[in-house]
């Protein structure tokens, strides 16, 4: 008698969290960026995706210097809920006055993700996309980039910066820069060397979409806290008693390997206990 109470209570418990909400809409989304972001054909696959407006934040040309100097009026004063951070190829431009060092670079990209922090937004980094040496190259100097065996190869190292800034801070990444460079031939979506082509920018958006309910990573009840709810909902989903839709697969994926199983519930249950700290938290 005593479990079928039990049993019972547990499950009203459940119910008392549906229904879902989807929890990105009336949010508050900024995408802070170069021209890359600007062009504006990426955003509406995340958009439709996740029921949101995003704000666009790109500006052509911008470095991580000097998009800083407008962070807090393109970005924080702008009460954000997520934002979305890609930044890092105009920094690369070694022949140039514009030309940010990697140190400079990952402390830019810190100061971001901290700043975001403070006011209470989550993040989520874009690493940088490759660039195609031989059409990069008819709008710059070759020699500065030979020491890196070429225009891709210094992207290379501030899309590996990029990486360890976002693991340091524990920060929801999305990697453009791998997902390109997996393709046969990634030089074909990016006709001007730099700028994705309309197919290249929907593989972009398509990344940027799927990554981005990661930022609700272990809520997988979607009730705004990571707690004994989720870790039942995460440990029935592994014995089967129950299905979890494909946003909640992401959110129970915690350690985002593919596949939600008994490691990350074990990692839930760790997060409400306070011995570890999921992604994005
Ligand atoms: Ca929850
Ligand atoms: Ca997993």
């Amino acid at each position: 008698m005593k479990k079928v109470v039990l049993l019972f209570l547990s499950a009203l418990l459940l119910l008392s969290s549906f229904p879902f909400i989807a929890s990105a809409e009336g949010m508050t989304v900024i995408a802070f960026g170069d021209s890359i972001t600007a062009a504006d054909k990426w955003q509406k696959y995340v958009e439709s995706a996740h029921g949101i407006d995003v704000i666009n934040a790109g500006v052509g040309g911008d470095t991580t210097n000097s998009a800083r100097s407008r962070f807090k009026r393109d970005a924080l004063d702008k009460s954000p809920d997520i934002v979305i951070i890609s930044l890092g190829i105009n920094d690369c431009a070694i022949d140039m006055d514009r030309y940010v060092s990697i140190e400079d670079y990952k402390a830019n990209m810190g100061y971001f993700i901290d700043e975001c922090k403070k006011v209470g937004a989550r993040v989520l980094v874009n690493i940088p996309t490759p660039v195609v040496d031989e059409q990069y190259l008819t709008r710059h100097e070759a020699e500065p980039f030979e020491p890196y065996g070429g225009p891709n190869g210094i992207v290379a190292l501030y899309a590996e910066a990029c990486r360890e800034v976002a693991l340091e801070k524990n920060v929801v990444s999305a990697d453009l820069n791998a997902m390109f460079l997996a393709t046969d031939d990634y030089t074909k979506y990016f006709p001007d060397g730099v700028h994705p082509s309309d197919t290249g920018y929907k593989m972009y958006g398509e990344a940027v979409a799927d990554v981005f309910e990661r930022l609700w990573l272990g809520d997988i009840n979607d009730d705004g806290s990571i707690d004994q709810y989720d870790y039942i909902l995460s440990r029935r989903h592994y014995f089967g008693t129950i299905e979890l839709d494909e946003k909640q697969l992401v959110r129970a994926d915690v350690n985002c390997d593919g596949e939600p199983d008994i490691y990350d519930y074990i990692l839930i249950s760790r997060h409400y206990f306070g011995t570890y700290t999921l992604l994005g938290h």
